[in-house]
Protein backbone atom coordinates (compact mmCIF):
# COMPACT_ATOMS: atom_id res chain seq x y z
CA UNK A 1 0.00 0.00 0.00
CA UNK A 2 1.31 3.57 -0.93
CA UNK A 3 1.89 6.31 1.54
CA UNK A 4 -1.38 8.20 0.91
CA UNK A 5 0.17 11.41 1.44
CA UNK A 6 2.73 10.76 -1.65
CA UNK A 7 0.75 11.70 -4.43
CA UNK A 8 3.82 10.52 -6.79
CA UNK A 9 3.13 6.63 -5.40
CA UNK A 10 -1.05 7.26 -6.13
CA UNK A 11 -0.48 8.84 -9.56
CA UNK A 12 1.58 5.18 -10.16
CA UNK A 13 -0.62 3.27 -8.41
CA UNK A 14 -3.79 4.91 -10.44
CA UNK A 15 -1.18 4.61 -13.97
CA UNK A 16 -1.94 0.96 -14.13
CA UNK A 17 -0.57 0.42 -17.50
CA UNK A 18 2.42 3.34 -16.94
CA UNK A 19 2.14 5.20 -19.64
CA UNK A 20 2.02 8.28 -17.81
CA UNK A 21 -1.55 9.50 -18.03
CA UNK A 22 -4.71 7.92 -16.06
CA UNK A 23 -7.49 7.57 -17.99
CA UNK A 24 -10.99 7.10 -17.30
CA UNK A 25 -10.88 3.70 -17.20
CA UNK A 26 -7.56 3.68 -15.00
CA UNK A 27 -9.25 5.97 -12.45
CA UNK A 28 -12.60 4.04 -12.01
CA UNK A 29 -10.42 0.89 -11.95
CA UNK A 30 -8.21 2.66 -8.95
CA UNK A 31 -11.46 4.01 -6.92
CA UNK A 32 -12.76 0.78 -7.24
CA UNK A 33 -9.85 -1.07 -5.84
CA UNK A 34 -10.02 1.50 -2.90
CA UNK A 35 -13.64 -0.10 -2.06
CA UNK A 36 -14.97 3.23 -3.36
CA UNK A 37 -17.45 3.72 -6.64
CA UNK A 38 -17.35 6.48 -8.77
CA UNK A 39 -19.60 7.58 -10.98
CA UNK A 40 -19.67 8.68 -14.48
CA UNK A 41 -20.71 12.68 -13.47
CA UNK A 42 -17.44 12.47 -10.88
CA UNK A 43 -15.31 11.31 -13.15
CA UNK A 44 -16.42 13.86 -15.77
CA UNK A 45 -15.70 16.80 -12.89
CA UNK A 46 -12.38 15.19 -11.77
CA UNK A 47 -10.84 15.16 -15.29
CA UNK A 48 -12.45 18.56 -16.36
CA UNK A 49 -11.11 20.28 -13.50
CA UNK A 50 -7.69 18.32 -13.74
CA UNK A 51 -7.36 18.76 -17.80
CA UNK A 52 -8.00 22.64 -17.72
CA UNK A 53 -4.38 23.12 -15.99
CA UNK A 54 -2.20 22.64 -18.58
CA UNK A 55 -4.72 23.30 -21.32
CA UNK A 56 -4.18 20.08 -23.27
CA UNK A 57 -7.53 18.58 -22.69
CA UNK A 58 -6.68 15.16 -24.47
CA UNK A 59 -9.05 13.34 -21.65
CA UNK A 60 -6.01 11.88 -19.69
CA UNK A 61 -4.46 13.17 -16.33
CA UNK A 62 -0.96 13.63 -16.53
CA UNK A 63 1.11 14.02 -13.27
CA UNK A 64 1.88 17.53 -13.34
CA UNK A 65 -2.36 17.59 -13.67
CA UNK A 66 -2.78 15.64 -10.94
CA UNK A 67 -0.37 17.24 -8.54
CA UNK A 68 -2.13 20.20 -9.30
CA UNK A 69 -5.97 18.81 -8.92
CA UNK A 70 -4.14 16.65 -5.41
CA UNK A 71 -3.23 20.40 -4.20
CA UNK A 72 -6.73 21.83 -4.62
CA1 LIG B 1 -2.16 4.82 -18.03
CA1 LIG C 1 -4.52 16.27 -19.84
Amino acid sequence: MPNLDDPTATFQEFDRDGDGYITREEFALAMNARGEEVIAAELDSIFKVSDEHDGDVDGRISLAEFLVAWNR
